[in-house]
Formats: structure tokens, C-alpha cells, sequence
């Protein structure tokens, strides 16, 4: 059986922030292992392939641009379960609602911009993990 991998993104608004080695801390210390991690300023057409289900909401290029500003750490992290594990950790979309003791609920907040800034991003099944894997690690 291989270890089960997944895609973690420190958002550009996590980068900004100063919050990339928190998160970082947060995956090692829950005990995912860090296989590969890379900062990258991505394309609007990487953008646009990553987030393909969202494709048509009123949020979707708010987000493409929100994801565009500024430079993102890609990471893609290992472990039994890590893609449920990951976004357990991560915490609910909105982070004035997320749970405090998750990376949302305890580091982001509403910052009345247009598009929910919630500084991570993890794969939601292993099919997503595959694909946006394949994307980021080319
Ligand atoms: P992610 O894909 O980034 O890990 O987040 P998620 O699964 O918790 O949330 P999802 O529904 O997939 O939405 C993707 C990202 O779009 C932004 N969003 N903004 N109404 C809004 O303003 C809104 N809704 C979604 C967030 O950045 C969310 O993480
Ligand atoms: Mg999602």
C-alpha cells in the first residue's frame, strides 16, 4: 500500500502574513511528512484548472484573481489519511466560523474582501489530490 499524498497551498494572504512556517509546523506536527514544496506565482490559466469545479460562480474570479496577487507555497504533504487529515487541521471555509484550534479558525478572520481569504488550501478527495498534484508538481 503507498502512502496516500495530498496538495496543500499557503494562499498568497498566508504567505503575505508571515503565516507559511506556521503551517508548515502545523503539518509536521500532526506528523504528515513535507515530500516536495515549492513557491510559485501562478498563472490565471493554473488558477483557473485548479479550481475548474467553482468554474461559473459569482466568487470564482474574485478567487482566480485573489490567488493570482502575490506568490504561494505548494506542498505536497504524505501520510495515512492525510487528505482528510489536512483539511481537518485547515478548518472551515469561513474562518470566522472555523474552529478555533484549526489553522482558519485560529490564524484567519473576515477581512471584507471580496473573496473568502482563508490563507490554506487542501485537496478534498483523492481523485482532487491526483489531479492538482499533477498541476502544481508538473
Ligand atoms: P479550498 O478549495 O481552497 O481548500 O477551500 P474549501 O474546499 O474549504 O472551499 P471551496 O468551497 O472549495 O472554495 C474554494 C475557495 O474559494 C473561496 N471562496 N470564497 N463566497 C465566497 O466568498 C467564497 N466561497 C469560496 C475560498 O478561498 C475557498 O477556500
Ligand atoms: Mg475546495
Amino acid at each position: 500500500m503507498s502512502t496516500e499524498e495530498t496538495l496543500i497551498l499557503v494562499k498568497p494572504d498566508g504567505v503575505a502574513r508571515g503565516l507559511t512556517g506556521e503551517v508548515l509546523r502545523r503539518i509536521e506536527a500532526k506528523g504528515y511528512k513535507i515530500v516536495d514544496l515549492r513557491m510559485v506565482n501562478a498563472s490565471r490559466e493554473l488558477l483557473e484548472e485548479h479550481y475548474e469545479e467553482h468554474a461559473g460562480k459569482p466568487f470564482f474570479g474574485p478567487l482566480v484573481e485573489f490567488m493570482a496577487s502575490g506568490p504561494v507555497v505548494a506542498v505536497r504533504a504524505s501520510g495515512n489519511r492525510v487528505i482528510e487529515g489536512f483539511r481537518s487541521l485547515a478548518g472551515a471555509t469561513d474562518p470566522t466560523v472555523a474552529a478555533p484550534g484549526t489553522i482558519r479558525g485560529d490564524l484567519g478572520r473576515d477581512w471584507g474582501a471580496a473573496v473568502t481569504q482563508n490563507i490554506v488550501h487542501g485537496s478534498d478527495s483523492t481523485l482532487s489530490a491526483e489531479r492538482e498534484l499533477a498541476l502544481w508538481f508538473a
